[in-house]
C-alpha cells in the first residue's frame, strides 16, 4: 500500500464582430482536418472578420491587459495552479500561472525514473501488472483532466486524468500530488471524455463529487456480434465511483461518446457524439448532416440499476443499462435524451451560470447552446420536442472545438481551422437565435499560433469563474520557437481576458501533445510536504529495525535513510534470492528527499520525508553493487551509499 486510501473528506481542504456567413463545412473541412497542414494555418479564409484583431507577439501588448503580468520576479509565487494533461507522456503536468512555470509532473500511466513510478511495488500495484510481475502497459495517451468539486467549486481533494489508449482513468490525490488509483474500464475502447459530477441528483446533502463519468469513443463488438459487423458495434458511457474508483455502471448507447460535461445540480451528464452513424471509416462518420449531444439522467439510471434493470457483458460484473434511442422513447421513463446538433461536434462544456451546455460544431462553424432546464422539462414530460432545448445555434467561425467561460456571460471558443479564439456572448447569441438580428454576439477575435484545441480559463468550470486568465493548447507552433528537428514544439498561449479585448500575453513551448487542463486559485489546494510514518503499513520506523531476514529464498532487506547515510552500509544476499527491499526515509524536514539506485538491477526511486517504498527483484547477478543516493540531499550526498553484496 502506498499510503492509506481513506476518503479525503470533501470539507477538509476546501477554503474558499459579426458572425461569418459561411455555411456548414463539407469538403473544405474534410481537407482542413484530414490534411492538417501548415498551409491551413496561414490560409486564413478571407471572410474571417477579425484576423487583424491583434498583432501577436507585439511587445506593446504585454502591458495592455488588466489581469497582471506573466513575468513574475524571482521568488514571486504564482496565483493559480494549472493541472495539465501530459499527452503521450502519460503524466499530469502541474504549472504555476500566470508565469507558466512547470512545477512538477505527476506520473500516472507510464513509468518515471525520478520517483521510481513503475519500479516500486507500490506504484506497480497502482499501475497494474501481468502475472510475471511486469507492467501491464507502458504507453498512454492522456487527454482530459478535471478535479473534484464541492458546492460548484474545486475542493482540492482529487483530480482525474484519462488514458485513451488503454481506457484507464487515474486519480490524483491533491494533498500529496500523487496518483493513488488507476481503473481500467471494461467493455470499451477509446475512453476519451471525463468529467466528475458536482453534486448528487437525489441527496442535496451530498454537495460534492462522488462520481466521475467517462465517455468511450470507439464502438466495439458486443458478445455475439461479428467482428466485422461494424453497424452493430456499440460504445458505452461509464460511471466510476470517486472514492473506490470502481466502475458503478455503464450505459449502452447508440452512436459514440467524445467529450463529457456535467450539470451543477448533479442531475445530468452529457457527451457529444460525432458518430451517430456508427461508421467504421471516417467517410461514414461524417455522412449525416447532424449528430447529437447525449444527456444522461443520472438519478433514473441509478434507480434502474437498483431495480435490477440491467445486464452484464462477458466477464465484467458491471451493470449495463440500456440507453439506446429505441429503449428511451418515452421521456417520462427515459434514461437518455439525444439532442440533435450539427455535424460532428467536438467539446461540450457547462456554463458557470449553471444554465447551459455548449456543444462546439467542429465540422459546422457553429456552437449550439442547450438549456439545462429545458432538457429536464423534456424528461418530466413538460417539453414536447427535445429540439426545443436548443436555445441558440450560432456561427462563430471555422472548426470550433472547445469552450471556456469568464463568469461574465461570455464564452471563448477555439477555432481550429481559423487558428482563432472567438469571444462571444451567450445571452446575445440566444437573442440572435430567437430572431433579434441586431444582437451582436461576437465580442472579439484573437489570432492564435496555431490551430488550437483545448482552451480553459481561470476557474472557468466552476461557479467561481473569475475571467482573468485563459490558456490555449495550440497543436502547431510553426515558426515561433527555435527548430529542434522534425518534431516542432507545440505552443501553449496565455491570454488576458479581464477586459473587453483579449490580450495575448505569452507563448510557452510544450512537448506534444497538449490537450485539456484546468486553472484554479492556489488557495484551493493545501499540499502536504511531509508524510506520516503510519501512512505506510510496511514502514521501517526505526533505524534499529534495519537488517536482512531470510525465509527460504525470499529475503527482506529493511533499510532507512537519514542524511547523509543509509542505515545499512552494506547488506548481503545470495544469487537467486527474491529480494524485497523496504526503504523508509526517516528525515522529516520538508524537501529532504533521498534516492535509491542499484546499478545493473534497473532500480531507482526516491523516498520523500517519512515516506516508505519497496522494490522486489531477483538477485540474479553476483558481485558488488553500490546502491547510492540519487537525489542531492547533503554535502555528503556522494558518500551516501550502501553496498549490496550478492554471493554466488
Ligand atoms: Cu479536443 Cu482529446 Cu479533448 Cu484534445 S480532445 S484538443
Ligand atoms: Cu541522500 Cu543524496
Ligand atoms: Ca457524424
Amino acid at each position: 500500500m502506498p499510503y492509506k486510501t481513506t476518503p479525503l473528506s470533501p470539507s477538509a481542504s476546501a477554503t474558499e464582430a459579426a458572425p461569418s456567413r459561411r455555411r456548414f463545412l463539407n469538403t473544405a473541412a474534410l481537407a482542413g482536418l484530414a490534411g492538417v497542414s501548415l498551409a491551413a494555418c496561414s490560409d486564413k479564409p478571407e471572410s474571417a472578420p477579425a484576423a487583424k484583431a491583434s498583432a501577436p507577439g507585439a511587445s506593446s501588448q504585454a502591458d495592455e491587459g488588466g489581469a497582471g503580468t506573466v513575468h513574475l520576479k524571482p521568488g514571486e509565487l504564482d496565483t493559480y495552479y494549472g493541472l495539465w494533461s501530459g499527452g503521450h507522456t502519460g503524466d499530469m503536468r502541474v504549472l504555476g500561472l500566470p508565469s507558466g512555470r512547470e512545477l512538477t509532473r505527476i506520473p500516472c500511466f507510464v513509468p518515471d525514473a525520478l520517483v521510481g513510478w513503475g519500479i516500486t511495488n507500490e506504484s506497480k500495484a497502482v499501475m497494474g501488472t501481468r502475472p510475471d510481475g511486469s507492467l501491464k502497459y507502458t504507453v498512454a495517451d492522456t487527454h482530459h483532466t478535471h478535479a473534484s468539486y464541492k458546492d460548484g467549486d474545486y475542493d482540492g481533494r482529487y483530480a482525474w486524468i484519462n488514458d485513451k489508449i488503454n481506457s484507464r482513468i487515474a486519480r490524483i490525490r491533491l494533498d500529496y500530488f500523487v496518483c493513488d488509483k488507476i481503473t481500467e474500464l471494461p467493455n470499451v475502447q477509446g475512453f476519451h471524455g471525463i468529467f466528475p459530477d458536482k453534486r448528487d441528483p437525489v441527496d442535496p446533502a451530498i454537495n460534492y463529487t462522488t462520481r466521475v463519468f467517462c465517455g468511450a469513443e470507439f464502438g466495439i463488438p458486443l458478445p455475439g456480434t461479428g467482428l466485422e459487423d461494424d453497424k452493430a458495434y456499440r460504445s458505452m458511457f461509464s460511471c466510476v465511483d470517486a472514492e473506490t474508483m470502481e466502475v458503478r455502471w455503464q450505459v449502452l448507447i447508440d452512436g459514440n461518446c467524445d467529450l463529457a460535461a456535467t450539470s451543477y445540480d448533479g442531475k445530468l451528464a452529457a457527451t457529444n457524439q460525432y458518430n451517430v452513424e456508427n461508421g467504421a471509416r471516417y467517410e461514414d462518420m461524417m455522412s449525416a448532416e447532424r449528430d447529437a449531444c447525449l444527456f444522461f439522467n443520472i438519478a433514473r439510471i441509478e434507480a434502474a440499476v437498483k431495480a435490477g434493470k440491467f445486464k452484464t457483458i462477458g466477464s465484467s460484473k458491471v451493470p449495463v443499462v440500456d440507453g439506446t434511442r429505441e429503449a428511451n422513447k418515452d421521456p417520462r421513463t427515459a434514461l437518455t435524451a439525444y439532442v440533435s446538433v450539427p455535424k460532428n461536434p467536438h467539446g461540450v462544456n457547462a456554463s458557470p451560470d449553471q444554465k447551459y451546455f455548449i456543444c462546439a460544431g467542429k465540422l459546422s462553424p457553429t456552437c449550439t447552446v442547450i438549456e439545462l432546464a429545458k432538457v429536464l422539462d423534456w424528461f418530466d414530460g413538460k417539453l414536447e420536442k427535445l429540439d426545443a432545448a436548443i436555445v441558440a445555434e450560432v456561427e462563430v467561425g471555422l472548426g470550433p472545438l472547445h469552450t471556456a467561460f469568464d463568469g461574465r456571460g461570455n464564452a471563448y471558443t477555439t477555432l481550429f481551422l481559423d487558428s482563432q479564439l472567438v469571444k462571444w456572448n451567450v445571452e446575445a447569441a440566444i437573442k440572435f437565435h430567437a430572431g433579434d438580428k441586431n444582437a451582436k454576439y461576437v465580442v472579439d477575435r484573437l489570432d492564435l499560433q496555431y490551430q488550437p484545441g483545448h482552451v480553459n480559463a481561470s476557474q472557468s468550470e466552476t461557479v467561481k469563474a473569475d475571467g482573468k486568465w485563459l490558456a490555449v493548447g495550440c497543436k502547431f507552433s510553426k515558426d515561433r520557437f527555435l527548430p529542434v528537428g522534425p518534431l516542432h514544439a507545440e505552443n501553449e498561449q496565455l491570454i488576458d481576458i479581464s477586459g473587453e479585448k483579449m490580450v495575448l500575453k505569452a507563448d510557452h513551448p510544450v512537448r506534444g501533445e497538449p490537450h485539456d487542463f484546468i486553472i484554479f486559485k492556489r488557495e484551493l489546494v493545501r499540499p502536504k510536504q511531509v508524510y506520516a510514518l503510519d501512512d505506510f503499513p510496511n514502514a521501517v520506523k526505526d533505524a534499529k529495525e534495519s537488517g536482512v531476514t531470510r525465509n527460504g529464498r525470499k529475503v527482506t532487506v529493511k533499510i532507512t535513510s537519514q542524511a547523509p547515510a543509509f542505515s545499512l552500509r552494506e547488506f548481503k544476499v545470495k544469487k537467486g534470492d527474491e529480494v524485497t527491499l523496504i526503504l523508509t526515509n526517516l528525515d522529516k524536514i520538508e524537501d529532504l528527499t533521498h534516492g535509491f539506485a542499484i546499478p545493473k538491477y534497473n532500480i531507482n526511486f526516491i523516498v520523500n520525508p517519512l515516506e516508505t517504498k519497496s522494490v522486489t527483484f531477483i538477485a540474479d547477478q553476483p558481485g558488488v553493487f553500490w546502491a547510492y543516493c540519487t537525489h542531492f540531499c547533503h554535502a555528503l550526498h556522494l558518500e551516501m551509499r550502501s553496498r549490496m553484496i550478492v554471493e554466488a
